[in-house]
């Protein structure tokens, strides 16, 4: 379930700085008791925390063959322990990530557009923040993050999609009101369509517009094995951590079937599972999974996603064709 740590993908908006370990601070500013600084030897000293942990970016989808998605197990100490050490002031609502990665934007605003240099930044509620998953990591599978992992130190928020993973992490910034960054308020959301007709100008439409932040539940077949003279369907889900009630499987226009969850997934790993195909004929087959949590969500069709505009959050159900020889 763990992957090595050179096939982990990677991606970001901006460059990949590179950032001298020795002379890393990480700030903690604004609405905190008192504005601090940690070298990486100080969170180093702390006592260390570790957690399995999958994650994927919101753009992962069909079209990207799933790609986007990692799970390994990461090091590092719990966000609120070191927002504890500043201490947070009493109007303190929203804490607010930057990276040192910078890069030009376009800002629009009414018939204006600005050309910025601006940082990555990302935001989280207080409450969210001071939960006992959020962690400040600074090693992968054991070793140092490499650069393009966000070395030397990133956010990891178990169970959110990987855009609120903030690497390079350089600053900690409290306040009282929401942060419209680009990657918080506006390049990172969903619009969907909810009653009505779904017609852009409908009138009876109501447009849901909301932020990227929890995993949508999703599953996903990775292969098929032969074994023998049956065949093995390999696949992973991916959620918020909720619990999983079930992953199913469909062979054509067959029943769906059980699935086996691997009894070692965690509560923020990938979930591993798999089903034995007896007697497959040879041929074309479409073969497809979904997953069902303890809440009774399951995992939508593309058929069900289609009043949603954007391609983020794109959790559908995954149909491949396999060729059995
Ligand atoms: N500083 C910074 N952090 C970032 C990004 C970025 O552009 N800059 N991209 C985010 C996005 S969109 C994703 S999907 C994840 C990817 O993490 P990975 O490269 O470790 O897989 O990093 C997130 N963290
Ligand atoms: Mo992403």
């Amino acid at each position: 379930m763990i992957v090595p740590k050179d096939k982990f993908f990677v991606t970001q908006h901006y460059n990949q700085p590179e950032i001298d370990p020795n002379t890393y601070r990480l700030k903690l500013t604004g609405m905190v008791t008192k504005p601090f600084e940690l070298s990486l030897a100080d969170l180093r000293k702390m006592r260390p925390t570790e957690m399995i942990v999958g994650f994927e970016c919101s753009g992962n989808r069909p079209a990207s063959f799933q790609g986007l998605s990692s799970c390994g197990r990461f090091t590092g100490v719990p966000l609120r322990e070191v927002l504890n050490q500043a201490g947070v002031g009493p109007k303190a609502r929203e804490v607010v990530f930057f990276g040192t990665d910078r890069g030009e934007q376009e800002v629009v605003f009414r018939q204006q557009t600005f050309k910025l240099n601006q940082q990555f930044g990302r935001s989280l509620t207080l409450e969210n923040a001071i939960k006992p998953e959020p962690m400040i990591v600074y090693a992968l599978n054991g070793d140092p993050l490499t650069v393009p992992q966000g070395a030397p130190v990133r956010l990891l928020m178990p169970g959110y999609y990987g855009v609120c993973n903030v690497k390079w992490l350089s600053e900690i910034h409290l306040q009282e009101d929401r942060y419209l960054g680009n990657f918080q308020g506006r390049w990172y959301r969903s619009v969907v369509g909810v009653g009505g007709t779904g017609e852009d100008l409908d009138l009876n439409t109501q447009w849901i517009e909301t932020e990227i932040t929890r995993i949508h539940l999703k599953s996903s077949i990775s292969r098929v094995r032969k074994i023998g003279d049956s065949h093995r369907i390999l696949g992973f889900a991916l959620n918020d951590g909720t619990p999983i009630r079930s992953v199913e499987v469909k062979i054509d226009d067959g029943p769906w079937q059980k699935a086996t969850l691997d009894p070692a997934n965690t509560k923020y790993s990938w979930k591993l599972f798999s089903y034995t195909w007896e007697g497959a004929s040879p041929g074309e087959h479409t073969i497809v999974s979904r997953v069902t949590d303890e809440e009774g969500n399951v995992q939508p069709t593309a058929e069900d996603l289609k009043r949603k505009k954007t391609f983020l959050e794109d959790n559908s159900q995954f149909p491949r064709k396999v060729m059995i020889a």
